[in-house]
């Protein structure tokens, strides 16, 4: 890999990737569809809009692989997960492959699965069970992800990623929290590893309350430095602050179940 792309670079990970990733390979391009606010003067940045094919081409020639953060990031209107999601998504494969690009690595999401019950551990053989319209659209870039790589031999990697954070900040996230530190090991192991083909991992660390199992990534080399468990007095004190929310408690996507939630059965 020797010239990568990360979309995305102006959000709360993207920012983070930013002073992570610095120096690990001989090439990185930036992008957005706005600049981010601290951007140092020696990072490649391009703006473009994901909704934009023609933009998306330009942003994409001549890069080896692709970390694909870019789109809306949490729940929204249809209209915008519709364009920065779903086009946003499928316009960053099909200008991958058709620029010739090895690898893409696709930020999905822990609410591809949301409304799994956080009393089930489950692997990535099940089937998706999206807690919005945000989730939706992380499990339509999966299954794009598995067209690309089953027709057309790019190699892609899903990252069902949990909250990324400097520590775990309620009950949920002593369960889905990722050091970013963790995070960066899963993006290489995908722009890396001579044996990806199509894989989905979690991104979580190492968290005693996982309900996640993540043995997928461990089987690439997965060794996640962070424990959840090390922060657990302080993310129950802040969750003890927080109104009882008898859906989101009982599902793995939290607040995004309980969100718009009217069923009466
Ligand atoms: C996500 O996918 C969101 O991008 C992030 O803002 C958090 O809400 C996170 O999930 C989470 O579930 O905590």
């Amino acid at each position: 890999m020797q010239k990568i792309l990360v979309t995305g670079a102006a959000g709360g990970i993207g920012t983070r990737l930013r002073k992570l990733m610095k120096g690990m390979y001989p090439s990185i391009r930036w992008s957005d569809i706005r600049k981010p606010d601290d951007l140092a003067a020696d990072e490649d940045f391009a703006v473009a809009d994901l909704a934009n094919l023609d933009a998306v081409k330009a942003i994409v020639a001549g890069v080896d692989g692709i970390v694909h953060l870019g789109g809306y990031s949490i729940e929204g209107p249809w209209e915008t997960i519709l364009n920065s999601n779903i086009v946003g998504c499928y316009n960053m494969f099909e200008a991958a492959y058709r620029a010739g690009v090895k690898r893409v690595v696709f930020a999905s999401s822990n609410h591809a699965m949301g409304f799994y019950p956080r009393t089930q551990t489950i692997g990535v053989n099940v089937t998706v069970r999206p807690d919005s319209r945000y989730g939706i659209s992380k499990a339509f870039g999966e299954a794009v992800g598995a067209f690309y790589a089953d027709k057309h031999g790019l190699r892609v990697t899903c990252l069902r990623i949990g909250n990324v954070g400097d520590a775990p900040v309620d009950q949920r996230r002593l369960a889905i929290w990722l050091k970013p530190e963790d995070l960066v090991q899963l993006i290489r192991i995908g722009l890396e590893h001579r044996d990806i083909h199509f894989e989905i991992f979690y991104g979580a660390s190492d968290n005693a309350d996982a309900w996640w199992d993540n043995s997928n990534a461990r089987r690439f080399g997965y060794k996640p430095a962070g424990k959840a468990d090390d922060y657990r007095a302080q993310a129950l004190a802040a969750q003890a602050t927080l109104p009882p929310d008898p859906v989101g408690d009982r599902y793995q996507g939290g607040p995004f179940c309980s969100d718009e939630y009217d069923r009466r059965d």
